[in-house]
C-alpha cells in the first residue's frame, strides 16, 4: 500500500461529479488579504473549490472546526467574496494561501482532483478523518446560491457542516473559536448567535461598573449585516442599568442594491464625511459599521469644525490610554507587556502620542489585518488597529490570568482589574469586530465622561493624504521596512526621498495595493498645502515609473 497512488483518493468521484455542476471561469485567482473576492458570478466554482480546501485544512489540524464566511465587505452589492477561518477564529495561516489558490487555478476538474490528493499527501492528512466545517454569509443576495456550492464540496468530501446562515464576519470567527473550545477548560462562550450576544452584553455591564453610557449614539450600518445583527444584540442589553441609546440607521437589507451605498465606515473613510442620508443632527454622536460589520468610524458634524472623524488611529490610542491607566492601576506594569500594532497608513500625530505620550512601544507591519494580529499576539496586551478601522486588542492567557488572580491592593486595584477582566470578554479576541469596538469606546468614553469633541483634543492629526496611481503593473512595485520603502522600481525610492527632503516634518510612502491593480502614495506633512505638494510630486514619480518611461 506504501506506494499507492498519491493523486488519488476516497473522495475522487464525488468531487469530480460535484465539480462538474461547479465550473471554475478561466482567469487567475489568487487568495488576497481578503480571500478571493469579486463579481459574485465568477465565484460559484471559487467557493466550491473553497469548501474542498477547507475539509482538507479540518483534517490537518485534528479534525478540529474550520470557518468559511461568505462576504464582499465594504464592496457593492454585486461582488462576493470567499475567505477561511483557521480554529482559534484566526485568519488561514498564510502558508496555506498558496494551497487555496492552487486548487481554484486547477484548469479541469481531474486536475482538481490530483491537487486535492496531492496536498492530502504533502501534509499527511487522512481523508478518512473526522473533519468539521462552518459557515455563515452576509446579506448579499448571491450568498444563498455560493453556500449551495460550498455545501456541494462539504458532502463530496465527506464533510459534517453547520450553516449559520446570516453573520456578520466577526460572529463567524467567534463561533469557530467557540466550537474549538467547547468542553474545553477554557471555553470561549456559547456555541451560538444568541452566545455571542449574551457574552458582549454581560461584559458591556461588568465593564462599566455601574456607569451609564450618556447621550444617543446614531449608528449608519452601511445597510448590511450588521444592522440587524446590532439590533438583536440590543435586545440582550439592560438599558436601565447600561444606559446605550443606540439609533440604527441604514438598516435596509431589503434592497441589495443599497449595501455600502453612500454609507458605512469605507464611505466615511474615503471620502472623509458623513453619510449625507440621514444627516446627522449637529453635535450627535455617531459611528459607522462596514458592509460585514469589522470596520468601524466615529465622527460627528460640529458647528465650527465641520465634520470631525475619529478613526481607526483614534480608536488606537483611545484604548491604549485607558488600557494602560488601568494596568497602571491594577499595579500590573512591570508584569505585562503592552504594545501597539499599526500600518504605515496611521498618522504621524497617533503614533508620537503612542510612544511619546503613553510611552508603548509601537511597531509597523505591512497593510492586512492578518500581519497584524499575528505581532500583537507577542505582548501580553497587543492592540492593533489600521487607520480603515479594523482592529481589536488581543490579550494573552497570562494577562487573563493576572487579571484574576493577582493579589489586590486596594478596592481601587481590585476594580481596575475586574475591568480589565471584563475588556477580555468585551473585546472580540478572534477578530476586529465593529460591534464590540463599538462597545469598548462607548465604556471608555462613559468612563471618562468624555465627548467625541474630548477625545479628539487628546492629540492633532498632521495633515494627510492618500491617493490612489494608475499603472500598468503594480506588481512591478515592491516593498520593505513594513512597506514603507520601495526597493523596485530602482530609483524611484530615491526620487520620494529626495521630494520629502524639502518639507519640514514630512513623511511619504508609495505601495503597490493588494486589491486592486493600482498603486497607492500616502504623504504626511505639517500643513495641508505642504502634503497637497509633497503628494503630488510623490504621485508624479510613481506615474513616470509606472507607465514605464524610467
Ligand atoms: C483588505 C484588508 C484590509 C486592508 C486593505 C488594504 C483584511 C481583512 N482586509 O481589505 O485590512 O486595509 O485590504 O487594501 O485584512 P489595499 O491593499 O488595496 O490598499
Ligand atoms: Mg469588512
Amino acid at each position: 500500500m506504501a506506494s499507492a497512488d498519491p493523486t488519488t483518493g476516497p473522495h475522487d468521484a464525488a468531487i469530480l461529479a460535484a465539480s462538474a455542476k461547479h465550473p471554475i471561469v478561466p482567469q487567475v485567482y489568487k487568495y488576497g488579504t481578503a480571500g478571493f473576492r469579486m463579481n459574485a458570478d465568477l465565484l460559484d466554482g471559487v467557493t466550491f473549490r473553497v469548501g474542498l480546501l477547507a475539509s482538507l485544512r479540518s483534517r490537518r489540524k485534528s479534525s478540529a472546526a474550520i470557518g468559511i464566511m461568505i462576504t464582499a465587505s465594504h464592496n457593492p452589492a454585486i461582488d462576493n467574496g470567499v475567505k477561511i477561518v483557521d480554529p482559534f477564529g484566526e485568519m488561514l495561516e498564510q502558508e496555506w494561501e498558496q494551497y487555496a489558490t492552487a486548487l481554484v487555478n486547477a484548469k479541469s476538474d481531474e486536475e482538481l482532483v490530483k491537487i486535492y490528493n496531492q496536498l492530502a499527501a504533502d501534509h499527511k492528512i487522512n481523508l478518512n478523518a473526522k473533519a468539521k466545517v462552518i459557515y455563515g454569509r452576509d446579506t448579499r443576495p448571491s450568498g444563498h446560491k455560493l453556500v449551495a456550492a460550498l455545501v456541494d464540496a462539504l458532502e463530496a468530501t465527506n464533510t459534517p457542516h453547520v450553516d449559520y446562515k446570516i453573520l456578520t464576519t466577526p460572529q463567524l470567527h467567534y463561533l469557530v473559536r467557540a466550537t474549538n473550545t467547547e468542553g474545553k477548560p477554557i471555553t470561549y462562550g456559547k456555541v451560538s448567535e444568541v452566545g455571542y450576544y449574551e457574552k458582549l452584553a454581560t461584559a458591556l455591564v461588568r465593564t462599566l461598573q455601574g456607569k451609564k453610557i450618556q447621550g444617543t449614539l446614531q449608528v449608519d450600518c452601511a445597510n448590511g449585516v450588521g444592522g440587524p445583527k446590532l439590533a438583536e444584540f440590543l435586545k440582550h442589553v439592560p438599558k436601565d442599568k447600561v444606559g446605550l441609546d443606540v439609533k440604527i440607521v441604514n438598516d435596509d437589507v431589503l434592497r441589495p442594491e443599497v449595501l455600502n451605498l453612500d454609507c458605512g465606515a469605507d464611505f466615511v473613510k474615503t471620502k472623509q464625511r458623513a453619510p449625507p442620508n440621514p444627516q446627522p443632527e449637529p453635535g450627535l454622536r455617531c459611528c459607522s459599521l462596514d458592509g460585514d460589520a469589522d470596520r468601524l468610524m466615529y465622527y460627528w458634524t460640529d458647528p465650527e469644525k465641520g465634520f470631525v472623524m475619529l478613526d481607526g488611529d483614534r480608536i488606537s490610542s483611545l484604548a491604549a490610554s485607558f488600557i494602560t491607566e488601568l494596568v497602571d492601576r491594577a499595579g500590573l506594569r512591570k508584569v505585562l507587556n503592552i504594545g501597539v500594532v499599526q500600518t504605515a497608513y496611521a498618522n504621524g500625530g497617533s503614533t508620537r502620542f503612542i510612544t511619546g505620550r503613553l510611552n508603548l512601544p509601537v511597531i509597523c507591519t505591512p497593510t492586512g489585518v492578518k500581519h497584524l494580529h499575528h505581532v500583537a499576539q507577542q505582548f501580553d496586551i497587543g492592540i492593533y488597529f489600521e487607520a480603515n478601522g479594523h482592529g481589536t486588542v488581543l490579550f494573552s492567557m497570562d494577562a487573563v490570568k493576572a487579571f484574576k488572580e493577582y493579589p489586590p491592593q486596594s478596592p481601587a486595584q481590585k476594580d481596575a482589574m475586574d475591568i480589565l477582566a471584563a475588556l477580555a470578554d468585551l473585546i472580540n479576541q478572534t477578530v476586529g469586530d465593529a460591534i464590540s469596538d463599538m462597545l469598548l469606546v462607548e465604556v471608555i468614553l462613559a468612563h471618562k465622561n468624555w465627548t467625541l469633541r474630548d477625545w479628539a483634543t487628546t492629540y492633532s492629526d498632521l495633515p494627510n493624504r492618500l491617493v490612489r496611481v494608475e499603472v500598468l503593473d503594480k506588481d512591478m512595485f515592491q516593498t520593505t521596512d513594513a512597506e514603507r520603502r520601495l526597493t523596485h522600481p530602482e530609483g524611484a525610492q530615491d526620487e520620494i526621498d529626495n521630494a520629502v527632503k524639502k518639507y519640514g516634518a514630512a513623511r511619504a510612502f508609495a505601495r503597490a495595493s493588494g486589491t486592486e491593480n493600482a498603486c497607492r502614495v500616502y504623504a504626511e506633512a505639517a500643513s495641508r498645502s505642504e502634503v497637497q505638494e509633497l503628494a503630488d510630486r510623490v504621485v508624479r514619480i510613481i506615474e513616470r515609473y509606472g507607465n514605464n518611461s524610467k
